[in-house]
């Protein structure tokens, strides 16, 4: 983009015609960006968010005064904007789109996780606002998957290129599911959900905006490497699992009133801190649709 400027170190980028600025806040990825006021964004800005996005793969917001309306409008000012997830309703009547998540009424993310990879067209990309907070605790932790992807050994990188996982959502969700009325979810990718049939996934994702690979497997719905055995399959997924919930691979953040966090769900997994015990804590969700993930072998992958 013509109109960006990029300081020297290119820690600090400032949106001229934005007047935007952005501050880097690892070498690798996540970025603040201050002077954005997100009740306002036209879809032009819309896209240059797209684009801070992809590039930071995390961003953060802060003093921000987002309500229900405002968020989804902000969805609609970045891609299309999902229903609230494939098997848990929305926040009400009016806000479909709106995934709340209450810790003290099991919406907790203590798990490593990127979101709903058990469909086949996970979104790609959340907006999360913090709605009520616990006086402490309560952080929310990314990763890096391109870096991680990045820094396996050769060899490894080599493998995993080659590999397909599943990705199973029965776990977190089935109970959910099973509540709904008459076993029916939300529709996603303009079906309705009756079932959580696993699916696959490449283990290696290209990002269909800029090229890179990441290390596509989570914790949350990663159930097992395809056409391996069992043992190999295990092998593996701890070996994935725990290089890329690395400390290095990592930004935290410590939530204030009025921030909101949005990540590309393409490139990076998270982690919601329950440690906040009977304090309320509620963020409020919406998810940009995505597009079905394609491995480095993919013949239509760009
Ligand atoms: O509660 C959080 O901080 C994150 C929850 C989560 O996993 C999500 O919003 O996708
Ligand atoms: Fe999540």
């Amino acid at each position: 983009m013509t109109h960006v400027t990029t300081y020297a170190d290119d820690k600090i980028t400032t949106d001229v015609r934005n007047a935007w600025h952005t501050r880097a806040l690892t070498p690798s990825f996540a970025a603040r960006v201050d002077g954005v006021d997100l009740r306002s964004v036209t879809p032009e800005q819309g896209g240059d968010l797209r684009h801070l996005l992809a590039r930071h793969k995390v961003l953060f917001f802060s003093g921000q005064q987002l309500d229900p309306d405002s968020q989804v409008a902000l969805g609609r000012a970045l891609g299309d904007v999902t229903p609230s997830h494939p098997v848990v309703a929305g926040a009400d009547e009016q806000h479909p789109q709106i995934y709340a998540l209450d810790g003290q009424d099991g919406g907790r993310s203590d798990v490593w996780h990127t979101d709903v990879t058990f469909m086949q067209r996970p979104p790609l990309g959340s907006i999360l606002r913090a709605v009520q907070l616990p006086s402490l605790g309560g952080s929310t932790s990314w990763v890096d998957l391109e870096l991680a992807y990045a820094s396996l050994s050769p060899g490894l990188r080599a493998l995993a290129d080659k590999l397909e996982a599943e990705h199973d959502g029965s776990r977190e969700f089935a109970e959910h599911l099973a509540k709904r009325r008459g076993g029916e979810g939300n529709e996603w990718d303009g079906e309705k959900v009756r079932s959580l049939r696993p699916v696959s996934h490449p283990v290696v994702r290209v990002h269909p905006e800029t090229g890179r690979r990441s290390l596509f497997v989570n914790p949350g719905f990663t159930t097992r490497v395809l056409g391996v055995s069992d043992a190999e399959s295990r092998g593996l997924l701890d070996i994935f699992f725990a290089h890329l919930t690395k400390p290095e691979h990592m930004v935290r953040h410590a939530w204030q009133a009025g921030d909101v966090a949005m990540w590309d769900n393409r490139s990076t997994a998270h982690y919601a801190d329950f440690d906040y015990g009977d304090f309320q804590r509620i963020m409020h969700r919406i998810t940009l649709r995505g597009d079905i993930p394609r491995g480095p072998g993919a013949p239509d992958r760009g």
